[in-house]
């Protein structure tokens, strides 16, 4: 047999389509596209892209697909109109999640800010033509935002990554009775391991189960020559979801394939969107290298079984 740089066996299988969208597969010129918010829309896979241009300036573009593999690219960016704040300051916005509530669907985000750093957003749309901003910015440093998909003991309720003392950062819960006013914060206590000793954040918006909230979230360990980013999957309390209830120590998914490994920030598998497909398969939607958009799937019942017997 003949031996591979690859991992025997992660829970994530990567799609032999990987990646499914780079720069040199886009429809526009651009220098990256990854980090996409993913979410069912339409009877289609809807991916908010964030794609940037031959300048390295961010534009968010929206791509869908019926099989979640095969994606068709809007040439015109989504429009967002900036905030105040946005328009004095801001230097890029990322990292969108999409999470469909109350009949719209919610789009968190981080915007860096020059002179104070990382800021969270929350922005709304029906017809992901155009975003709405829905409040100002968090103050700094906060980011990875991910609102949950359904209200949780009668507050709206969100994932977050606060700046940690050492400038790192861990995964905190906080709700609001609004959108607009965040606190009640409590931290999320994970298992230390070797692949998240730097830091870690939220990923994907939380996946309701029965037995559960099953959360995607990506973790980072410093070498001597890079930063690695790796994904790690847990599953949180219905009502208290600051309770962790399963927590395995492996990782889901390391970075190991070229595309994940070679890029303009090399060893990064970075999720902020995942689609539970009609059969029951988890669409994990990642950007390899930030450099590309690269799909990895699970079944949602192997996921929360992993969760529940690895823990
Ligand atoms: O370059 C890797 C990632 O770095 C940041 O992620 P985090 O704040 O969680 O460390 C973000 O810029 C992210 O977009 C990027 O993929």
């Amino acid at each position: 047999m003949t031996a591979t740089l690859a991992s025997p066996k992660t829970l994530l299988q990567r799609h032999p389509a990987n990646p499914l969208l780079a720069p040199t597969s886009m429809p526009i010129p651009c220098s990256a596209v990854f980090n996409s918010g993913a979410v069912s829309f339409d009877g289609k896979v809807l991916l908010l892209m964030r794609v940037e241009d031959l300048a390295r300036d961010n534009h968010f573009h929206i791509a869908t697909s019926e099989d979640g593999v095969h994606f068709e690219v809007s040439e015109e960016p989504i429009e967002y109109p900036l905030r105040e704040t946005e328009e004095k300051f801001l230097d890029n916005r990322f990292d969108m999640r999409i999470t469909p509530l109350e009949g719209t669907y919610y789009v968190s985000h981080a915007s860096w800010l020059g002179g104070f750093g990382c800021c969270s957003g929350l922005a709304r749309t029906d017809d992901f033509r155009t975003l709405t901003a829905v409040g100002e910015l968090s103050v700094p440093s906060n980011r990875n935002a991910a609102l949950f998909p359904e209200k949780i003991n009668g507050r709206y309720a969100r994932l977050e990554r606060p700046q940690d003392i050492d400038g790192s950062g861990r995964i905190w819960v906080s709700y609001s009775p609004d959108l607009i006013y965040w606190g009640d914060a409590q931290p999320i206590l994970l298992p230390k391991t070797p692949w998240s000793r730097n830091k870690s954040g939220p990923g994907a918006v939380p996946i309701k189960t029965d037995k559960g909230w099953l959360c995607i979230y990506h973790a980072v360990a410093d070498n001597c020559a890079t930063s690695n980013y790796y994904l790690g999957v847990m599953l949180l309390d219905l009502d208290q979801p600051h309770k962790v209830l399963a927590a395995p120590r492996q990782f889901i998914l390391q970075p190991e394939m070229p595309y994940e490994c070679m890029g303009q920030v090399p060893n990064v598998v970075f999720t902020n969107g995942a689609v539970v497909m009609p059969d029951g398969m988890v669409n994990v939607y990642y950007g390899g290298a930030d450099t590309c958009v690269c799909l990895a799937q699970v079944p949602l019942d192997e996921l929360l079984e992993f969760c529940l017997t690895q823990a």
